[in-house]
């Protein structure tokens, strides 16, 4: 009877957890409503054999941590205390936050108590802007949640979950790497564990805007007027709720009504020589004020175009060529996961000291704040999925939790004038599962953002002695063909002078990664690997050797800063860096970095 029990239990949490798994559709703009802030310190459990999760038999346990237990009775056994725990601050990776944790890869349980006032006339949403990258959230000791995927936001309603004066959340997270994840098992990275955003609690209206969308639409360069589509969708599927969009500077106003779905949208119409277009020469935002019924937001909305004309980019119908750089999502000083303000302007300040108008967010989406400040800084952004190296093609679960991340990615920051390209992939390996896998993302995303280019980072294949011939069939579902290479570091450096190019496609082209390793301070001969001085003249013969391709679109070397990758075991030089940034990782430049700056003044 008492293993029925167990067994009846275990299923029951099981089932609730995949019922409870579906996410609310994630808010969009958090940033614009009233929220309560979730940061600073939790307490946390490092659970190895997640002894607070299974029993001994490794069914769900019903005396799990997320009961947040405490003895009543002098008698009574519980072998954790979440009170007794120590505290790191959230958000974080435990990895730079406890030296124990540094190379842990594992689950460890977080535990916040915080005050709330629940009110009938608002809901209150869980949000969490980032957690890697399996976790489990508990609200007053209730399964509030499931969420797989390191570096995208999800929300909960808890209004139901939350009561008056103290709650208490629970995270579990594991950070445990498998092959039919995305990312897959091996990546060059660093696999930064735990609640690595922020978390708020968010208040909303009981009606509010899931989601809504406003563009520009493309137009003919003598056109007169000029067309921004609305659309948006309320939390409720319900008509007649009012809702207005209006941007003040523009003096444009549109009333609309909520048909059963809970949409709605309209085209507003707009002198096209009061429209000022964002860029990176003006990055203007408009002031947009959306309301429902008697609630009112704001958002800071820059309209432009992008798209293709044969082998060039066009950003607002002119070409521009794309003077990038990658950047991994790593704090600027010192490691560990960047997710501030502060980070974000640090970085990409330093892109734009090094001439760029544009910069790959790799591998993963970065926070939001670096996508926000980067258009306002009037800095260009590839954002990118972690389909990364040998992904499980053929695994269904792997295909729909890329497609989730996908879908994650696009509804954060389709609002976002300074994105232009959402990479699907990196670096994968040619197959006809691959193609399928990737081709159906392609696809997918153009159905849920047609405004934008497509691109994934591919490999050259079929290089033969001095030529290097790109091949792949994803050409055809991509609008940007780009590519890896690294003539320098791994091939010789000589060979770049004798190299050919045979791109056999009327596309725009993008080298999104070359580059070399040097660690800063280390000086030598040229041909002296992992001086500052090779990786100098590799940059030199590398901007030499694209200067020749033709028609190229842009460029973004790796990598702005080094960062930690486990792969990276060279003592002495690497010490678990990836050390092919132009920048060390306590913020110095090396002497690649004006070779650089130099080649992108002449562009
Ligand atoms: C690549 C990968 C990137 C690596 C880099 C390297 O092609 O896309 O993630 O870090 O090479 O340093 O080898």
């Amino acid at each position: 009877m008492k293993r029925l029990l167990t067994t009846v239990f275990a299923l029951s949490c099981l089932l609730t957890a995949s019922a409870q798994s579906k996410d609310l559709p994630l808010i969009q703009n958090v940033f614009a409503y009233e929220s309560l802030s979730l940061n600073g310190d939790w307490n946390y459990i490092v659970d190895v054999q997640e002894e607070g999760y299974y029993d001994y038999r490794m069914n769900p346990t019903r005396s799990g941590f997320f009961q947040n237990a405490k003895p009543k009775r002098p008698e009574d056994l519980i072998e954790y205390d979440f009170d007794k725990a120590p505290t790191m601050k959230i958000p974080s990776d435990w990895n730079t936050q406890d030296d124990q944790l540094f190379f842990y890869e594992g689950t460890v349980w977080f535990k916040k108590s915080f005050q709330a006032a629940p009110s009938k006339d608002s809901r209150s949403l869980l949000y969490f802007a980032a957690v890697n990258y399996d976790c489990h959230v508990y609200l007053n000791g209730q399964h509030v949640g499931h969420h797989i995927g390191g570096f995208t936001p999800f929300n909960y309603d808890v209004s139901d979950k939350l009561r008056e004066g103290e709650n208490i959340v629970i995270v579990k997270v594991d950070n445990k790497r498998h092959a039919e994840d995305v990312p897959t098992q091996i990546f060059d990275w660093w696999n930064y564990g735990g609640i690595t955003r922020d978390v708020r609690l968010v208040k909303v209206p009981t009606v509010y805007l899931e989601d809504y969308d406003l563009q520009l639409q493309k137009a003919d360069a003598k056109a007169k007027t000029r067309e921004l589509s609305f659309s948006a969708k309320l939390n409720k599927a319900e008509a007649g709720h009012k809702v207005v969009v209006s941007i003040p500077e523009l003096k444009l106003e549109q009333q609309l009504t909520s048909d059963a779905e809970g949409k709605v949208s309209c085209t507003l119409k707009v002198n096209a020589k009061k429209l000022s277009l964002w860029s990176p020469q003006n990055p203007k935002l408009y002031d947009v004020r959306l309301s429902v019924d008697t609630s009112t937001i704001n958002d800071e909305i820059g309209f432009r175009t992008i798209e293709t004309r044969d082998k060039q980019i066009l950003l607002n119908g002119q070409p521009i060529f794309l003077k990038g750089i990658s950047i991994h999502n790593e704090k600027p000083n010192g490691g560990g996961r960047a997710n501030t303000a502060e980070d974000a302007r640090l970085l990409l300040s330093w892109a734009k000291e090094l001439g760029c108008n544009f910069v790959r967010l790799a591998h993963y989406p970065h926070h939001e704040e670096m996508v926000r400040e980067a258009e306002r800084m009037g800095i260009l952004v590839w954002s990118e999925i972690p389909v990364y190296w040998t992904i499980a093609w053929t695994n269904t679960k792997t295909y729909e939790n890329a497609r989730q991340q996908l879908t994650d990615m696009i509804a954060r920051d389709h609002n976002r004038a300074n994105v232009i390209i959402w990479s699907i992939a990196n670096e994968t390996p040619h197959s006809n599962e691959r193609d399928q896998f990737l081709g159906n993302l392609a696809k997918y995303a153009r159905t849920l953002d047609n405004t934008r280019l497509i691109s994934m980072a591919m490999e050259v294949t079929g290089a033969s002695n001095y030529v290097n011939r790109l091949h792949d069939n994803m050409h055809e579902y991509v609008d940007v063909v780009s590519f890896n290479q690294y003539i320098g570091w791994y091939r010789d450096v000589n060979d770049a002078p004798k190299m050919r190019w045979e791109i056999p496609y009327n596309k725009p082209v993008i080298i999104s990664e070359f580059g070399g390793g040097a660690r800063a301070g280390y000086h030598g001969a040229k041909n002296q690997r992992w001086t500052e001085e090779f990786q100098e003249n590799l940059y030199i013969e590398n901007c030499a050797m694209l200067d020749k391709i033709e028609g190229l679109a842009g460029t973004t070397p790796w990598i702005l800063k080094d960062f930690r990758s486990p792969r990276r075991v060279l003592n002495g030089i690497q010490d678990y860096y990836n050390r092919k940034g132009l920048y060390s990782d306590k913020g110095e430049k090396k002497k690649a970095f004006y070779v650089l700056k130099k080649w992108y003044e002449g562009k």
